[in-house]
């Protein structure tokens, strides 16, 4: 999982550490030099000097070196020391799914903090690796943090949950996924039918509310997608149930029709919460799908799906950066356990690892 980014920052860390040092190394042999230029013969009058004088020179002398090599165990990195490393850098993270604003936005928070301030040399190591660390975590952050968990306990009831995106991601599977989750945690479920579009979508949601135990509430294929959800919403309410999760048709975000039956659905039903779910290994297309669902419906949390697989990693920096909205849950396998609430922590240290 995500060895391509994790290798890339690593080679990051490494070759900045190395210039850095190469540049102590420049900077104490300077030092060094400028000590080594030859002392002052003694004057005539130095030798006339009291001894007491002489040793507070000695003094004065010493203390100046003392200074001398304190500084020189320090330096401050400056923006040319940095510029080919963060060049590629970019190259990078561009390789490894981030988007290329996002990977902007990288180097221009890493520049200023590594050259924010003098460091110490035996603390450089730590350093390079905690200014990138609060980098990536910045760039993680949304505008809103969601607990998906926490939310749920705190919403009124019926939650009312849509997933959506376009064809393949997981929403499906995810919806599955999420509703196992949720009935651990004590909560009462209910499934929407809501992709009325693709064939054996219904039968493909009846097996899994089977499988978990969930009551589905459907219509024929063909039929109202907005139509369904409602209905659904109409059951839980009368019989108090805590969560509606809605199943949705596969779109593109190109696709105008259908585009336009999700905002009705939106309309017609105002979810609680708009999942768009995005297939990690999608790369830039899932930040592209994130922000053209963001921008035709307005996307509340998203999950990214296919984090076990080949994952690049770089798609979850970019799809907060871009859409501003948080990362809530990643699908890690195809089991309904293979689920877990997004750790902006566990995720940094995942790709710095
Ligand atoms: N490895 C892995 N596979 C996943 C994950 N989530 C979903 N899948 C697989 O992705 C495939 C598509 O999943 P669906 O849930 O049918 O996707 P969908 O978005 O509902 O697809 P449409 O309804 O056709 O738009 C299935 O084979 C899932 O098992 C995941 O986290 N990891
Ligand atoms: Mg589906």
């Amino acid at each position: 999982m995500f060895q391509s980014i994790r290798k890339r920052l690593n080679s990051f860390i490494g070759s900045t550490e190395e210039q850095a040092e190469k540049k102590l190394a420049e900077q104490q042999a300077e030092e060094k030099l400028t000590e080594e230029q030859p002392e002052q013969e003694p004057t005539e009058q130095a030798e006339k000097e009291p001894t007491e004088q002489q040793a507070e020179k000695k003094l004065k002398v010493s203390k100046v070196t003392q200074v001398r090599s304190a500084l020189s165990s320090r330096l401050r990195l400056s923006e040319k020391d940095l510029d080919g490393i963060l060049w590629q850098l970019q190259l990078d993270l561009i390789q490894s799914d981030v988007a290329v604003e996002t990977a902007e936005k990288i180097l221009e928070e890493l520049k200023e903090k590594l050259t924010s301030q003098e460091v110490e040399k035996n603390k450089l190591d730590s350093f390079i690796k905690n200014s990138l660390r609060e980098t990536l975590i910045d760039i993680l952050a949304p505008e809103k943090e969601i607990k998906f968990l926490e939310l749920i306990r705190n919403s009124p009831k019926p939650v009312k949950i849509l997933f959506l995106g376009v064809n393949g991601t997981g929403k499906t599977t995810t919806m599955a996924k999420a509703a196992k989750y949720l009935m651990d945690n004590g909560f009462s479920i209910i499934f929407a039918a809501g992709d009325t579009f693709r064939a054996g979508a219904i039968e493909q949601l009846e097996k899994h509310a089977h499988n978990l135990g969930v009551k589905v509430i459907k219509h024929s294929k063909g039929a109202d997608s907005a139509a369904v959800i409602y209905d659904a919403i109409e059951h839980a309410t009368s019989k108090n149930i805590d969560v509606v999760m809605a199943d949705t048709a596969g779109r593109m975000h190109t696709n105008i029709n259908l585009m336009d039956e999700m905002k009705k659905v939106c309309r017609v039903n105002s979810p609680d919460l708009k999942i768009f779910v995005g297939d990690a290994l999608t790369g830039n297309d899932a930040v592209e799908q994130a922000r053209e669902f963001n921008k035709g419906v307005g996307i509340d949390a998203v999950i990214l799906t296919k984090m076990d697989s080949d994952a690049k990693g770089g798609s979850a920096l970019s799809i907060v950066h871009e859409t501003k909205k948080p990362i809530i849950l990643v699908g890690m396998g195809q089991s309904y356990g293979d689920l877990k609430e997004f750790d902006v922590n566990w995720f940094v240290d995942e790709i710095m690892s």
